[in-house]
């Protein structure tokens, strides 16, 4: 007759309870099964895609120019951030020799550059005191230096900084700096979240050779307040400032102290050397380099030749600094009252960017000097992209900091970079207060911005009052705008007789308005680079496009009264002797190239041109060949390009045909 009642109830609590049980334990499991994947070693988890961090132009060495944000929230863990993984190898990166991380970590190694957009395992392999060379000349390694020179303090302010990295800017200071001439190390912590940097670093600085304290903003407020803090509590004759991923080689510290003891108003940076972000590879560069910035504002490198600052011991003396009308920014020492005297840095400066302009242009114009001690050779590792967050959003905060930066110092030029760059509009002036920093312009009665561009930068590519500023177009006697300039240069009087650019200048001045207004951007045609995807440093042939609106500077020029056709970046117009003495196009791996090239400005013959008011014909001084539009076949494409290059002047002839249409820089 079945079960009875009861038992078939307790036989389905049971059922019930069974249920229940094994869904729970499917659930733990599940929970475990989830914790272990997140726990794998990430060789064997799913391989993901490795962090964009190259681009595919030629590497060139980036300082002081924001490229984007690294990839920091991609798929690390705080864990991942937190660890500190530091396991020196003897010999690892011995002279400053590259870091082979080994097969089996390749993909951690990937994934642990992200971190701080350089590669930590290859750093975490290297010890603290890794050899390095002597990076100077004969000449430099010769030079004595008197006993009493200035002490300093170096300040080294950081966020986020990997323990290795700074760990190892602390000890090539501790183990390169006469002891005598340390007095000691700050380090400004700008509210980092890392473990690591919290206690274990705290005990490790107890133990230093050298005095070393550390502090810590509050929040976090970018390098400028951060080394802010710092000055204000160092005590050395000299302020040393450094970033947090350096390397100083022998002899480093001397030179630079020994320009101060010589002139206090002197700025002095070491030649800033090259640490691999790849592999941590000591390299030295050149000791001639001198720098300055484009129209963007970003600093830039330039190598052409410059003369040397007298020193007191004599003219041609090799060992002596070489005056730079701009600073990269990070490294540098200074007078510590000469700092303060000089307006320390404007404090309303926040995260990254723009503190090293404006320091550039104040030091020189309130009276000092910036200079570049070629004995001097500190490495640092320069990285393709920033790592850190920008609190306030990263163009809100570079926009505040250049708009600062152009408001105060560079009067007429500031509407030049707000008008013609792209992160800075004339806008940004209404939300900046600038008024204690032109107070303090006056108070050290400063000198103008044409100064400076005239007597320190005599080489820049910015506009000015005796130059063009505008666009070259082509005149194919068709538009508008180039009937009108035609007809103004066929109807000017005695117009054979100059050949002067400024005459020229001056007569298109005349109608700028007028010409500036007829340029139409779908029909006029601009010399521009034939490519806008390389870098402006390197060689480019020259075409005709499409003019582009006025936030763009691809086709925009400046052209010297002498006869210079530059643009943004110091690049400039280049006659290129062809190798067989015959003119044709050369054709050049994938590129199209010609006879005219725009590469880095010099200076040289090949770079100065003539213009015929007459013929609207740009020809080259020495060679007497005119600026010439053609059609060639890229080799590898097989498509047909058009080329500017250098040919026989034909006055007939309306491919050698060029207008000069002002814009206006100034307000
Ligand atoms: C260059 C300079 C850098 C600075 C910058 C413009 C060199 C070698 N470096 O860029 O010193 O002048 O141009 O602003 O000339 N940091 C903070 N808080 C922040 C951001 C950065 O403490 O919010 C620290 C950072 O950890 C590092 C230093 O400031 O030690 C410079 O930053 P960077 O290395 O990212 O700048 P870098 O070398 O690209
Ligand atoms: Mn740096």
């Amino acid at each position: 007759m079945g079960l009875p009642f009861q038992k078939l109830k307790k036989l389905w609590l049971l059922y019930l309870f069974l249920l229940f049980f094994a869904f729970f334990m499917f659930a733990i499991s599940i929970n475990l099964y989830v914790a272990s994947i997140q726990n794998t070693d990430p060789q064997q988890s799913h391989p993901k895609p490795a962090p964009k961090r190259r681009s595919l132009w030629p590497r060139k060495n980036i300082v002081a120019h924001y490229i984007g944000k690294g990839d920091i929230f991609g798929n690390m863990t705080a864990d991942d951030y937190n660890i500190n993984q530091f396991k020196p190898i003897e010999n690892e990166g011995a002279d400053g020799r590259p870091v082979v991380v080994p097969p089996r970590d390749r993909f951690r190694m990937q994934r642990f550059f992200r971190l701080n957009s350089f590669n930590l395992l290859a750093s975490d392999r290297i010890p603290l005191n890794r050899t390095l060379k002597d990076y100077r000349t004969p000449e430099c390694r010769d030079r004595k230096y008197t006993k009493n020179l200035p002490n300093t303090s170096v300040i080294i302010v950081f966020h986020n900084e990997a323990w290795s990295v700074l760990l190892r800017t602390i000890t090539s200071v501790i183990n390169r700096s006469p002891k005598h001439l340390l007095k000691e190390i700050i380090l400004v912590d700008d509210a980092s979240d890392r473990t690591y940097l919290k206690r274990q670093l705290e005990s490790y600085i107890k133990v230093l050779a050298v005095p070393t304290r550390l502090y810590r903003m509050k929040e976090r407020s970018g390098l400028v307040p951060a080394r802010l803090m710092g000055a204000q509590h160092a005590r050395g004759d000299v302020l040393t400032f450094l970033d947090a991923h350096c390397e100083c080689s022998r002899g480093w510290l001397e030179p630079l102290l020994a320009r101060i003891r010589e002139s206090r108003q002197v700025v002095i940076c070491p030649v800033i050397d090259i640490i691999s972000d790849d592999n941590f590879s000591y390299t030295k560069t050149f000791e001639n380099h001198w720098g300055a910035f484009n129209w963007q504002l970003s600093f830039r490198w330039f190598s052409s030749e410059r003369k040397r600052s007298t020193t007191e011991s004599s003219v041609k003396d090799l060992t002596a600094p070489i005056a730079t009308p701009g600073m990269a920014g990070g490294l540098f020492a200074i007078d510590r009252k000469y700092f303060y005297e000089m307006g320390s840095y404007d404090s309303e400066m926040r995260v990254w960017g723009g503190e090293n302009v404006e320091m550039s242009f104040r030091i020189w114009q309130c009276g000092g000097r910036i200079e570049i001690s070629p004995c001097s050779h500190v490495g640092h590792v320069f990285r393709s992209s920033t790592p850190y967050t920008f609190p306030g959003g990263m163009s809100e905060v570079l926009t505040n900091n250049l708009a600062r930066a152009a408001s105060v110092w560079m009067d007429d030029w500031q509407y030049f970079v707000m008008l013609y760059t792209s992160g800075l509009t004339l806008g940004a002036k209404d939300k900046i207060n600038v008024t204690e920093r032109v107070a303090l312009r006056e108070k050290l009665k400063c000198k103008p911005f044409s100064w400076y561009l005239e007597h320190i930068w005599p080489e820049h590519f910015f506009p000015a009052p005796d130059r063009f500023f505008g666009k070259i177009i082509w005149l194919d006697g068709e538009t508008e705008c180039a009937q009108a300039y035609s007809r103004h240069m066929k109807n000017l009087p005695g117009r054979a007789l100059s050949r002067e650019w400024s005459r020229a200048f001056d007569e298109i001045d005349n109608k700028a308005a007028e010409f500036t207004s007829l340029i139409d951007l779908e029909r006029d045609k601009c010399l521009r680079p034939l490519r806008d995807d390389v870098p402006r440093s390197s060689l480019q042939p020259v075409t005709v496009g499409d003019c582009t609106s006025h936030a763009q500077t691809m086709d925009m020029f400046v052209i010297t009264p002498k006869g210079q056709i530059m643009t943004n970046d110091n690049v400039c117009l280049t006659y290129r002797p062809p190798k067989q003495g015959v003119i044709k196009l050369l054709k050049n791996r994938n590129a199209t190239t010609s006879n005219i090239m725009l590469t880095q400005c010099a200076s040289e013959p090949s770079q100065f041109w003539s213009y015929d008011m007459d013929t609207q014909q740009i020809s080259h001084r020495d060679t007497k060949l005119c600026l010439t539009l053609k059609s060639a076949t890229n080799t590898r494409s097989q498509k047909v390009e058009k080329v500017v290059l250098s040919m026989q002047c034909d006055f007939k002839d309306i491919t050698q045909k060029w207008g000069l249409i002002p814009l206006p820089w100034r307000l």
